[in-house]
């Protein structure tokens, strides 16, 4: 199945949380990095007063079961010094599953769609970049999410992911 999964990070060398998660998530078995957006420089939305964001989305084949990779990115970000503290609050590293192919799932742990991801430029404007056809399931496609929205303030950042 292809999966879209959402990047993000405000604490700390933001970039090299990205590009680690990156080298963590092609080291997942049974997971394989198919593209890797630009990374974007994004103000907080929600949460308290906190720093910008490093954003980026990747596109993932993978052959687990949804909860499965749940847990195996939940891994990574406890690797990478991630602290649940607060909802919303700064982290090293947040990796969300956007969306599954057209799969819907919903259990106490886990769902899919990730509902806010209609609504946030920092996933969408990404996932575009790097698939302009993309559906999100119930929501519409995803170019159509964006011209809602006023993504005005996302800036693409000079440093770029590699798939190692
Ligand atoms: N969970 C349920 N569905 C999913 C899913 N599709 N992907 C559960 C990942 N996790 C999912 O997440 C809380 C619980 O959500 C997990 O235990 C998992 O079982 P968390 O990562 O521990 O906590 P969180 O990230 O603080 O909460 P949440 O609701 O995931 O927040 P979001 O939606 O990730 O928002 N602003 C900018 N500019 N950029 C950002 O990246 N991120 C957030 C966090 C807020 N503002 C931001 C950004
Ligand atoms: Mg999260």
């Amino acid at each position: 199945m292809k999966a879209i999964i959402a990047l993000g990070s405000n604490l700390g060398d933001r970039f090299n949380y990205l590009q680690s998660a990156v080298e963590k998530i092609n080291k997942i078995k049974y997971v394989e990095i198919l593209k890797i957006s630009s990374v974007y420089e994004t103000v907080p939305v929600g949460g308290p007063v906190q720093d910008d964001y490093l954003n980026a989305v990747i596109q993932i084949e993978s052959k687990l079961e949804s909860e499965i990779l749940l847990k195996q990115l939940q891994s990574i970000e406890i690797e990478l010094d991630r602290v649940r503290e607060e909802k919303w609050g700064p982290r090293t590293i947040d990796l969300d599953i956007v969306a599954i192919e057209d799969r819907q799932h919903n259990s106490p742990n886990l769902t899919i769609p990730h509902p806010l991801a209609h609504e946030r430029c920092f996933v969408l404007i990404p996932w575009f970049e790097i698939d302009s056809t993309s559906v999100l399931v119930n929501k519409g496609i995803v170019a159509n999410l964006i011209s809602k929205l006023d993504c005005q303030e996302l800036r693409i950042n000079q440093q770029s992911l590699v798939n190692k």
